[in-house]
């Protein structure tokens, strides 16, 4: 199954990835440029540390035996200047997981948008990060505008077991998904 793993710039897609991943990921970072930088909206962020941004995707394969299926996870570039590349990440795709902030729900109603537009089922899955504050699931399910079927998880992109997690969130609801389609 190809799947999206989506979210404004520096949420942890690339982190997602690399965590999960187990072939050696492909990447297409690229340093950051203090041309970048006024473009970019990470000094918004306490994100100025930050070296690496995303040019065109991440690349990972997770196979998860219970469920008997194969991810190919295709990361989406965080920066908005990369927008048109969105079609043909999608191409193919069966659903999405999208990285939260809840100090940055804005960005990712903008993302959010792209995949609904595409008819793309998804995961929210909540990165924290030390700044970001705590928010309890309904409220943020409201802020959202989550439908009540689509899953919202807690994760921290940099574990192991915590993005699986996520991962395997997402698979169970697109195998529902697909189970009531074809019932
Ligand atoms: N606390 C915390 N930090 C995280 C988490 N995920 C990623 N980070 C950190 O956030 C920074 C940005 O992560 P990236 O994985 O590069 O983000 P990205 O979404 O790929 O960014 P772009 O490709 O530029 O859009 C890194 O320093 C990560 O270590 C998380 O779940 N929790
Ligand atoms: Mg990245």
């Amino acid at each position: 199954m190809k799947i999206l793993v989506a979210g404004p710039l520096g949420i942890g897609k690339t982190t997602a990835i690399s965590t999960v991943s187990e072939i050696p990921t492909l990447h297409t970072d690229e340093v950051m440029t203090t041309a970048a930088a006024g473009t970019d909206e990470l000094t918004h962020h306490g994100l100025q540390d930050k070296k690496t941004t995303t040019v065109a995707t991440d690349f990972g394969r997770l196979t998860l035996v219970q469920a008997g299926v194969i991810l190919y996870l295709f990361g989406t570039p965080g920066q908005r200047r990369f927008r048109p590349l969105w079609d043909d990440l999608a191409e193919g795709a069966l659903g999405a997981l999208v990285l939260v902030d809840t100090e940055r729900l804005q960005e990712s109603f903008e993302v959010m948008d792209l995949i609904e537009e595409r008819g793309l089922p998804y995961t929210v899955a909540v990165n924290t990060f030390p700044h970001s504050r705590t928010v309890e699931p309904d409220t943020l399910r409201d802020k959202l505008d989550l439908a009540e079927h689509t899953p919202l998880v807690v994760c921290d992109a940099r574990d192991k077991n915590s993005t699986l997690d996520a991962l395997i969130a997402l698979t169970a609801h697109l195998i529902t998904l697909a189970g009531d389609a074809s019932s």
